[in-house]
């Protein structure tokens, strides 16, 4: 590892950094990757936590990059479990003979612009400098972990584990009483299967979330088949879906049909399992009473599948539908059927203090002999703050995003010249299928430097004014819709002292159609050198 000037290098190797990488090297291009983890995967490196499986049907989530790769990678399930989606990057980095271009057990602490020479400086763990004119990062968006700071949090005699940092040889929960503070998607994955081990399964629950049944179970060979017949087609109708996945949105208002035609919409859409349920109209997350027929909806599913009532009616959300992440489950509220779990709300008295022996919650104690964390992460902006990153004339991105991030096109982010985010705040990243969306943005970044290299271009960087009015845009097609009336991680609201923003941009093929035009004209609210 003698070289240390690179053309681009590009900070993890989730699906981002492996796919980018790739397409630097077919452009001819000397590009590095540097990652903290001692394998490729990212978010399905880390959380190897029970039951951790995707909520996107594994024939849309994974790679379209390649034709032969997508017809010969077979998925054994409807929703592929963890193992098999990091089994896939692996087979991606193998494949495409990635791993030597990618240095592991490498964090990047900080990545400096040099105004002299138009490049940027990246100092690692590992003590290496290494040099690019490129730095990109493919830090993912649910990569650092959301750690509360509970009172005496390391005062516990019994072992603490976080969802999104789970131990590589898995965990045997077999005899003990386990605690897992949170109720979000992964909690909602990893409960039943904690409770089927468990001695004793406590879950505190600060709010409730709506749950949809996955009705997970072994790829239908008819279904694969129809789809490998025509993937090109599979993709381009989910690329044209709002969320640019395979949920078809029904057209009709809720509040525009019968009562019973709405159940029975409904009803259907349950019977499919997974998040088609969210598109069962048209209007539920820009009219709240058309989304209060869906909450209700869901509601009663709960009462009907808890047998104590006052379980049920803890368990049931009273948040807008969909506004947090709506979460795709297996068994899980019936979970709560069984003598070996319970559920203590921590919404009114928040956990006062892990002590040696559990957890105290009002100053009453729940003796534990692990916590399972389940509380979520620092999402979209989390990891890139971890990282020192200063741009044009030192100025550090946490200073400039010290009131929330701004971004043009969620690509870029003016002052810092070179430095491209795959899926960052500002694009539709985690409101999109995320492969896809990684695709799309590998790709117009890839276009980009291509186009700087052709053009004898030394710097890209966005203005003021784009990304102003980009920012703008985001909240303001945001302000459409409820997605602001809860604290969902979506505004960062789920972290103490983090700004109030929200990050994702809403709508995947406006979004397409916007960075194509930006392209086509010539890289149009970007300024070269
Ligand atoms: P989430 O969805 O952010 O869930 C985290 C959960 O942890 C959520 O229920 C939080 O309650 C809870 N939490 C966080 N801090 C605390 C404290 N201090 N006390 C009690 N409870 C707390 O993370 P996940 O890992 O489940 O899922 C993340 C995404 O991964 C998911 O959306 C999918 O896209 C995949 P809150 O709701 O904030 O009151």
């Amino acid at each position: 590892m003698t070289e240390t000037k690179f053309d681009a290098l590009i900070v993890g190797a989730g699906f981002a950094g492996l796919y980018m990488l790739h397409k630097l090297r077919g452009m001819g291009m000397s590009a590095r990757v540097l990652e903290t983890g001692s394998g490729v995967g990212g978010t399905w490196y880390w959380n190897r936590y029970p039951g951790a499986r995707c909520d996107i049907g594994s024939l849309e989530y994974s790679y379209q990059f390649s034709a032969e790769l997508q017809q010969e990678w077979h998925w054994s399930e409807r929703y592929a479990p963890q193992p098999e989606i990091l089994d896939y990057a692996n087979h991606v980095a193998d494949r495409f003979d990635l791993r030597r271009d990618i240095q592991f057990n490498t964090r990047v602490l900080s990545a400096t612009f040099n105004d002299a020479t138009n490049d940027w400086t990246l100092e690692t763990s590992t003590g290496d400098r290494l040099t690019a004119t490129h730095c990109i990062m493919a830090t993912g968006c649910l990569s650092s972990a959301n750690t509360p700071d509970f009172d005496g949090m390391d005062s516990f005699n019994g072992t603490t584990y976080h969802t999104g940092k789970w131990p590589h040889e898995g965990v045997d929960f077999s005899g003990l009483r386990v605690g897992i503070i949170g109720t979000g998607s992964s909690a909602i994955q990893s409960i039943p299967i904690i409770a089927e081990q468990a001695t004793h399964l406590t879950v505190f629950q600060r709010t409730a979330n709506y749950a949809v049944p996955a009705h997970n179970g072994p790829m239908d060979p008819d279904i694969e088949r129809a789809i490998k017949a025509d993937y090109a087609g599979f993709r381009a109708r989910n690329a044209a879906n709002r969320t640019g996945t395979s949920t078809v949105v029904n057209m009709q208002s809720a509040l525009t049909v019968s009562e019973d035609d709405r159940d029975q919409i409904y009803e259907e859409r349950w019977e499919v399992g997974g998040l088609q349920f969210r598109g069962a109209f048209s209007d539920l997350i820009f009219d709240l009473d058309a989304n209060e027929t869906a909450a209700d909806f869901v509601r009663a599913k709960i009462r009907a599948s808890v047998k104590d009532p006052a379980t049920a009616e803890l368990l049931s959300p009273t948040n807008t539908f969909g506004c947090k992440r709506l979460c795709v489950d297996t068994d899980y509220y019936a979970t709560y059927n069984r003598d070996n779990v319970s559920l203590v709300d921590v919404s009114e008295t928040p956990v006062d203090a892990i002590t040696p022996e559990g957890v105290t919650v009002g100053g009453e104690r729940y003796a534990l002999d692990a916590i399972v964390l389940a509380t979520g992460f620092d999402a979209m902006t989390g990891a890139l703050a971890k990282i020192d990153i200063r741009g044009a004339g030192g100025t550090p991105l946490t200073d400039k995003w010290a009131a929330g991030p701004r971004t043009y096109l969620g690509l870029a982010t003016a002052g810092f010249p070179n430095l491209f985010t795959i899926t960052g705040p500002g694009s539709p990243s985690v409101l999109s299928n995320m492969i896809p969306s990684i695709e799309h943005h590998v790709e117009w970044i890839a276009d980009c430097v291509g186009y700087m290299r052709d053009n004898n271009h030394a710097t890209i960087d966005p203005t003021l004014e784009s990304e102003d009015a980009w920012v703008e845009h985001v909240n303001e097609i945001a302000n459409t819709t409820l997605y602001p009336t809860c604290n969902s991680w979506y505004l960062g609201a789920n972290v103490p002292g983090k700004p109030r923003v929200f990050m994702p941009y809403i709508g995947v093929p406006p979004y397409v159609e916007k960075c194509a035009k930006v392209a086509n004209n010539g890289y149009e609210g970007f300024s070269f050198s």
